[in-house]
């Protein structure tokens, strides 16, 4: 070997090599017995996993060629993780998975088993030789049972999907052409993203779903498809069989990660608490994070650690051995509904991707040694030595495998790519206003209708339109309750939610009347918070996390932008996260806090592709406002925060103390349709004439804009205020109107100047060519201090009027 990594000829020629000096087996061993004497399975199965061993192989090396040519985009490559087919064997299609970036060929043989369509017994049914003859009471065939000879067939398709994937061909059955993943609906495997570990948090928010749903599922039965939990509205269809339990895979460096040590602390937290979390995490160790060694014994010490999560280990280099022990933990994840991770010894082979060169921090002789390990070499000295075949006919399969690989390969490179920005985003955000409107129109009727009494119970005889004026906060948990109410499938859950009922006291009560299952605290980690949410969400629940402080978001915000709003965008809608993340934030907190209570800073949110940002200033607008974001999540799978401004939680007055204008009734479910608030649209406050000046806003800016604009009237000055209520999408249309009726337009953005709210309010004036005036108050680039200094960078009433005064003598 002479290059500085181990090239596609080395690893083809090695393995040529070593197959040609197997010696011929002494016997042939009928393809129906087990391989050894005592083995799991059969000389038929067997050969089929190298099969998708030799597949998986083949991608790799069409990869690297499609690369040398320009029609390649993705070089991350499975070899020398084989092995995981073997785990793919031994759990059954419907479990549904989250892969690894090495896991080809675990996709291959899921997808071979779906086509199959096989019947698929339980994996963990109890197994002796006479068992594993086909029948009723047999593992699932790795490729189906008439796939037991089939060679390449049964993996042509898992192969085209992950050609399609490399050469960015819209026709890729998950993602488009959007990314290279492994997914797809009818394999259940959803699409993870390119950041290591981040599927983890996600995966362990399926596992709690999926077992929650599975005890709310009395009907008891089914074992293949999804089915549907609950009835009318609130109705969940759940993908997975309510006995599934979710795998997903990470490489060993991703150990290390902090996603990754979330997920298994939080998994294991449950387990600790008594809550049944039935997650399989499959870690595929080769040893290296790109260049950086695992030391060694480290990720089997960190992971034999974990609190409340099972160890099992298997070499991946006998495939045999690790259908055995994948089976035993997947029995068992199944089985007691707990957490267990696989720690499946790998290696990697021709480095961490196409341009790595390994040289420069492995040596020869380690390379050397990977090629002797190679896995599927491996499988093939098994089938060899047990007298299934002949090295000859293995041979033969590994070219025509390869062949067929090239060939498909030279099929999908001329298939069209996503051909305009228009192709890109129709899968980001898909948004249905008329529907949307239509279940909250629903939402009222029940509420009015057949889900009275259920209603009236709830809120102990007297609902909340009969309460008299409310504040923000309460009128958030009045719209909180009848989310619950409407939506069977919604929880409500974060940190101090359940018990205490929010630091704010804004989900308080919640807890008593809907049960412990549907409001419910977690542990301190916002990453698991969320990943919690994408989790539930994508198992068919309506999840509502929430984010004690806006600062705090910032730990998890990966979870928000990488994985939520991703999840449409790679997977064209097949899967979604339907999600309304409640935040507590932004400033003018009095005498309470410093910068993290009162961080105002929104651009790490309004950058996110497709997010919608809620934020209610008012408590009449905050419930409609909440009811369109959750019918948005149930309606559209929509990514919703609904950032609530904690200074106004709790406001009364609006002008003077005491004259409670802050305050506001809550609408009774017959008034929800005149009263709905579509995305996006803002919301407008005449003060005298109204034109003279437009004062552009939300959140705490709408109650100091409102007092200034008083102040103004006083001076004869007619003012607009123009409450934005969404800062994503922004109400474009009524900031552009709103702006051209005066002329003037004064922009209040309580967050800060630089990559705040306002640039995207000026942008949007530029845009569509606005011709008037126009200026910014904004908070100054600083965090926020404590105590009285906090008004030093914070927007202030004197510093709205001034604007104002500014703005009006020009
Ligand atoms: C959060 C994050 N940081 C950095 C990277 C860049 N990166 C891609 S793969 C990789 C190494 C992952 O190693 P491991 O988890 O052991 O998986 P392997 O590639 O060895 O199978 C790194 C650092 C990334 N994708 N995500």
């Amino acid at each position: 070997m002479l290059s500085d990594v181990t090239t596609p000829q080395d690893l083809d020629d090695r393995f040529r090599e070593t197959l040609a000096a197997l010696p011929a087996p002494a016997q042939r061993r009928d393809l129906a017995d087990p391989v050894t004497d005592d083995a799991p399975l059969t000389g038929a199965r067997l050969l089929d996993l190298f099969d998708a061993q030799v597949t998986s192989r083949q991608l790799d090396l069409a990869g690297r060629w499609l690369r040398s040519f320009g029609e390649g985009f993705y070089t991350i490559g499975s070899s020398g993780h084989e092995g995981n087919a073997a785990v793919a064997a031994a759990l059954r299609p419907t479990d549904p998975a989250l892969l690894h970036y090495r896991s080809g060929a675990f996709y291959c043989v899921r997808a071979a088993q779906v086509a199959a369509d096989s019947p698929t017994p339980p994996a963990d049914a109890p197994t002796s030789p006479a068992a594993d003859a086909p029948g009723p009471d047999s593992e699932p065939e790795p490729g189906g049972p008439e796939a037991a000879v089939g060679g390449f067939v049964p993996y042509a398709e898992a192969a085209r999907d992950v050609l399609r994937g490399m050469v960015a061909s819209s026709e890729e059955p998950i993602a488009g052409g959007r990314h290279k993943v492994f997914g797809r609906a009818d394999l259940a495997v959803v699409p993870t993203t390119s950041t290591i570990a981040s599927h983890l948090p996600r995966a362990v928010g399926m596992g709690l779903a999926v077992e929650r749903l599975r005890r709310l599922d009395t009907a008891g039965r089914r074992t293949g498809a999804g089915v549907r939990v609950g009835s009318g509205a609130g109705a969940a269809h759940v993908p997975w069989p309510p006995d599934a339990i979710v795998v997903c895979s990470f490489g060993d460096a991703s150990v290390n990660h902090a996603s990754a040590t979330a997920a298994l602390n939080t998994a294991g937290w449950y387990d600790h608490a008594g809550l049944r979390i039935p997650v399989l995490f499959v870690c595929e160790d080769n040893g290296l994070g790109i260049s950086v060694r695992s030391p060694e014994g480290w990720v089997e010490a960190t992971l034999r650690a974990k609190p409340g999560i099972r160890y099992f280990s298997a070499d991946g280099a006998d495939p045999v051995g690790t259908y055995a022990v994948t089976q035993e933990a997947a029995a068992w994840v199944r089985r007691y509904r707990r957490p267990a991770v696989l720690h499946l010894r790998t290696i990697r082979l021709m480095g961490h991707a196409g341009a790595d060169a390994e040289s420069a921090y492995r040596s020869p002789a380690e390379l050397a040694e990977d090629l002797d390990r190679d896995p599927v070499a491996a499988t093939a000295r098994l089938l060899v030595d047990a007298g299934v075949a002949t090295a000859e006919e293995l041979l033969a399969r590994y070219d025509e495998t390869g062949w067929q690989v090239r060939r498909l390969a030279e099929e999908v490179l001329g298939e069209p790519k996503l051909a305009s920005a228009a192709d890109v985003v129709s899968a980001l955000a898909p948004r249905r206003p008329v529907r949307v409107a239509r279940a909250v129109a629903d939402a009222a009727a029940r509420a009015s209708g057949p889900g009275a009494a259920a209603r009236e119970e709830a809120f102990g005889g007297k609902p909340p339109e009969l309460s008299g004026p409310m504040t923000l906060a309460q009128s958030i948990n009045a719209a909180l309750a009848d989310g619950l109410l409407d939506h069977p499938q919604m929880a409500v859950f974060g940190e101090d939610v359940a018990a205490k009922g929010g630091v704010y006291g804004v989900t308080k009560g919640l807890r008593d009347r809907f049960g412990a299952a549907r409001v419910f605290d977690t542990l301190l980690d916002e990453t698991s918070v969320l990943g919690l949410g994408l989790g539930a969400g994508l198992a068919g629940m309506l999840p509502v996390p929430e984010i004690q402080y806006l600062a705090y978001l910032h730990n998890a915000e990966d979870q928000l932008r990488g994985e939520a709003a991703t999840m449409q965008f790679f997977s064209r809608g097949a899967f979604r996260n339907p999600m309304v993340v409640r935040v507590a934030g932004l400033a003018y907190q009095q005498g309470f806090g410093g910068h993290f209570h009162n961080d105002n800073s929104v651009a790490v949110l309004r950058d996110v592709p497709g997010l919608v940002i809620a934020v209610p200033a008012r408590p009449d607008d905050a419930a409609p406002m909440l009811r369109t974001c959750l019918a948005s999540a149930a309606v559209d799978g929509s990514v919703c925060v609904f950032l609530e401004p904690i200074a106004l939680y709790h406001t009364r007055d609006l002008y003077a103390d005491g004259d409670g204008e802050w305050l506001a009734g809550y609408p009774e479910p017959g008034s929800w349709v005149a009263g709905h608030v579509p995305i996006g649209r803002a919301r407008v406050y005449r003060i005298g004439s109204a034109d003279d000046l437009t004062i552009i806003t939300f959140g705490n800016g709408v109650r100091m804009s409102l007092r200034a604009a008083a102040v103004l009237a006083e001076e004869g000055v007619g003012t607009r205020v123009v409450d934005l209520r969404w800062l994503a999408p922004l109400p474009v249309a009524d900031i552009i109107r709103e702006s051209s009726a005066t002329g003037r337009v004064l922009v209040v953005d309580e967050t800060r100047r630089s990559g705040g709210v306002g640039e995207g309010v000026i942008a949007a004036l530029v845009d569509a060519g606005y011709v008037g005036a126009a200026r910014r108050v904004a908070g100054v680039d600083s965090f926020v201090p404590l105590g009285p200094a906090a008004r030093h960078v914070l927007v202030s009433p004197e510093a709205i009027t001034d604007g104002a005064r500014t703005l009006l003598a020009r």
